[in-house]
């Protein structure tokens, strides 16, 4: 979605990662996707540093607003570090047996997405600006609804759920998020 905000060409691969292709492995021995390889043959392999590269391309829409740099930053960290092994959790419950499926979620719901409804409501009396933390995490809540929609619907999440239907039915994600 940064590239696409950006609208900085690019080609996308797609591998397989069962079967990883020695070109990837080659150019990012780590082995995970998002790389993006350059022109210069600089390789970027985290997925937060294509969306910074794209973004210092072109801003538009100035999602890297630096004023909120701080908050930007503690979000992201949160949810890679906190919200994303909890998420794993609760997607492959049977690999993690020491906590049912329902504790592991209650653990995600307690560490990131109460706070993010919080945060969320609390933006919604003031002046709110989606940025580059926005687009970073919702992909992460998608999943975590995904798992059991009907549940997740039920939960008093109203900030949190126009947060994630104002960027799924975003054109930006419609564009970028080809089937
Ligand atoms: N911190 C990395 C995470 C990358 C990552 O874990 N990618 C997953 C797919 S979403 C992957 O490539 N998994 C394959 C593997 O670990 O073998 C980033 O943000 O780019």
């Amino acid at each position: 979605m940064a590239l696409g905000v950006a609208k900085v060409p690019y080609q996308t691969v797609e591998v397989s990662l069962k079967n990883k292709p020695p070109e990837l492995l080659a150019i990012s021995p780590k082995g995970t996707v998002p790389v993006m390889q350059l022109p210069d043959g600089t390789v970027l392999e985290q997925s937060l540093d294509i969306m910074r590269w794209a973004l210092t391309q072109n801003d538009p829409e100035d999602w890297l607003g630096a004023d909120e740099l701080e908050a930007t930053n503690h979000w992201i960290e949160a949810c890679d570090l906190t919200f994303k092994p909890l998420l794993d959790r609760y997607k492959y419950a049977n690999r993690h047996p020491e906590l049912t499926m329902d504790q592991h979620r209650a653990k995600a719901m307690t560490a990131f997405i109460l706070p993010l409804e919080n945060a969320l409501q609390a933006k919604q009396n003031g002046a709110y600006r989606p940025s580059f933390a926005d687009v970073s995490i919702f992909p992460f809540v998608r999943q975590f609804a995904a798992v059991d929609r009907a549940w997740f619907d039920a939960q008093p999440l109203p900030a949190t759920e126009a947060w994630l239907s104002h960027w799924l039915e975003s054109d930006l994600f419609a564009a970028i998020m080809k089937r």
